[in-house]
């Protein structure tokens, strides 16, 4: 069956606009139907999406995720669980199809809530219920959700859907909207987006297009407008050279920084490597891949001070690197970041005048380099708070600051601004009473406000601020490097019968279970300079991860190796023991 498209005018309780939804034949925008057809059109419908006995699905901290040949299932009860969202929220959610940094042959689906937020903690309950329960038994689960939450099923929904590049990504695609389709729900199928780009349009379709248009092209407008405003009084500049190559991850991001470009006149030169024209997507290259080995992607071409940049798959994480003039690997990651536009941002409030009014603080995770925390506390005196591993949690907690600045260490994070910060910087900007210096400083932080992709982290529009605020700076990447001097750290993982043995608190800086490991631990970090240590049980990986961090690369690599021992010994271990590092 073809969908055709129909036109729809405030289509939503609020939801100004006219909009071209696709819509299956046969089904109407506003159908509502009796629930009890509904339901079991639902169980119907699932015979051409079965459920593979003996797989259990969760709804992790980034979605679903699984290798994209089990998915289908899934993807079919998502959508009839997004509709479900869009009624219970009566408004315009979305549904992201992405594996992000994770291999090619995987994929995955991710919720997004009506403002450009990740799905509501409690509903990934409700959806890891859904995606488990037996395919006659879909019409019961989901009555058992609508009960629950009191959801009028006679109104309308409407969701927007994206996805990656990935080849699974169309059938996947098919899938939701059967869902979709059997709920009578509207929706708007954009094809292949950025994640961020997603969670951009659902906000600016519900905020009215108060927070932007809602087309990817108002997106490319949006954040060049700012970019180029915010660059016209760049001047000459002796280290900052506006010259940038781009590692796309083989994925989305490489496509969308080409569409992107045409929008920057020239401002900046962006080369775009690793844009999935050969190489798969992911392979060898992406922030990940940097990350994690430390290393620039095979078959970059990079001079000396280069800047370099690398997105993941889905272009919602975005990390920096160069090569010093020695020839050795630096790089700039999530913690760099965050240090380099929390102390921008800091310099701009307080040069507008509003120091007292508004607060300003960086949400980290207990990955975050202990020298970034002791450089943002001590140096900049900027509070920094922690919060537990995955988006969601960093941005809750940045929400409780009128500035909150979040970054995970691998690259994810943004700024968000309160809504008090807004309306304060923005009467700052019109001010006239002020003086010039003040209010031009509350108009550049308005241009940041555009600029900053305040839904979620997003590699285009972080690459675009930290451009921005290097060029006023006139800093090469070298400057921005020697902020401070990131401490040796190690990261490992070990395999355990039972992951959820590892229990943590104090946002998975300390272990609670199994007995005795907190203590260890304890014991083993004394031993080291500046060491420190914790572990914490994956959320993507059936794993269990150890971090650790010491003045030497030798001791940290050291104090990994004994504190997976515990973790081996005392959590149930399996397979072979871990291996002390090689001394070579
Ligand atoms: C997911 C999270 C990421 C986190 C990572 C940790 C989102 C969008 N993504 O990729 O933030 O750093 O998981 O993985 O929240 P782990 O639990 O396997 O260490
Ligand atoms: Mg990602």
């Amino acid at each position: 069956m073809r969908a055709h498209n129909v036109k729809v005018h405030a289509l939503l309780p609020g939801c100004a606009g006219e909009f071209v939804f696709h819509v299956a034949p046969g089904t109407h925008p506003y159908r509502t139907g009796k629930m009890s057809d509904i339901l079991a059109e639902a169980v119907k419908g699932a015979a051409a999406h079965p459920r593979p006995e003996g797989i259990n699905f969760t709804y992790g901290t980034a979605g679903f995720r699984d290798k994209s040949t089990i998915l289908d299932p899934v993807l079919y009860r998502m959508g009839l669980l997004a509709a479900l969202r869009s009624k219970a929220k009566k408004a315009t959610v979305a549904a992201m199809i992405t594996a992000s940094h994770n291999p090619e042959p995987d994929n995955g689906v991710k919720l997004v809530d009506p403002m450009g937020e990740m799905l509501e903690a409690a509903w990934e309950k409700h959806s890891t219920d859904l995606a488990n329960a037996k395919d006659e038994d879909i019409g019961s689960a989901l009555q058992r959700i609508i009960d629950a939450l009191d959801i009028d099923i006679s109104l309308p929904s409407d969701v927007f859907v994206a996805r990656d590049t990935r080849p699974s990504g169309p059938p996947l695609t098919q899938a939701l909207l059967d869902g979709l389709k059997v709920m009578g729900s509207t929706f708007t199928d954009f094809g292949i987006l950025t994640t961020p780009q997603l969670h951009y349009l659902v906000r600016c379709h519900n905020s009215k297009g108060a927070y932007g248009e809602p087309t990817e092209d108002g997106y490319y407008k949006k954040l060049a407008q700012a970019f180029l405003k915010l660059r016209e009084d760049a001047g000459t500049k002796k280290k900052y050279q506006p010259v940038v190559i781009i590692d796309g991850a083989n994925g989305v991001g490489a496509l969308k920084t080409r569409k992107l470009q045409p929008h920057l006149n020239d401002s900046l030169k962006i080369t775009v490597c690793n844009d999935g024209s050969s190489g798969k997507l992911n392979d060898k290259c992406g922030a990940d891949f940097v990350k994690v080995q430390q290393k620039p992607p095979p078959g970059m071409e990079i001079q000396p001070g280069q800047r370099c940049v690398s997105f993941d798959g889905d272009a919602d994480r975005v990390v920096f690197f160069y090569l010093n003039k020695d020839g050795v690997f630096n790089l700039l990651d999530g913690d760099k970041i965050s240090t380099l536009i929390a102390g921008y941002l800091g310099e701009l409030v307080s040069a507008s005048g509003l120091q007292v009014q508004l607060n300003i603080g960086v949400v980290q995770t207990a990955y975050a380099n202990g020298s970034s925390t002791r450089y943002l506390e001590d140096v900049m005196k900027v509070p920094v708070s922690c919060a537990k591993t995955g988006v969601k949690h960093l941005h809750h907690k940045a929400l409780e600051f009128d500035v909150g600045v979040y970054f995970e260490a691998n690259g994810h994070g943004t700024v968000l601004f309160s809504d008090q910060a807004e309306q304060k910087i923005k009467s700052a900007s019109q001010d006239d009473s002020l003086d010039s210096s003040k209010r031009e400083a509350a108009t550049r932080l308005t241009l940041m406000m555009d600029l900053i992709n305040q839904t979620v982290g997003d590699a285009i529009s972080d690459f675009l601020v930290v451009e921005t605020i290097l060029s006023t700076r006139d800093w090469a990447a070298d400057d921005w490097n020697m902020q401070y001097k990131d401490l040796p750290s190690r990261l490992l993982k070990i395999k355990v019968k039972d992951r959820t043995a590892v229990q943590t608190t104090d946002a998975e800086r300390c272990a609670t279970a199994p007995a005795g490991l907190q203590e260890a631990i304890n014991k083993l970090v004394a031993k080291y300079q500046q060491g420190r240590s914790f572990v914490r049980p994956s959320g993507t990986e059936d794993v269990v991860r150890v971090f650790a961090e010491a003045d030497t690369q030798a001791n940290a690599d050291m104090l990994a190796h004994e504190v997976s021992v515990q973790v081996y010994q005392l959590a149930g271990g399996i397979g072979e023991q871990p291996q002390p590092p090689s001394t070579s």
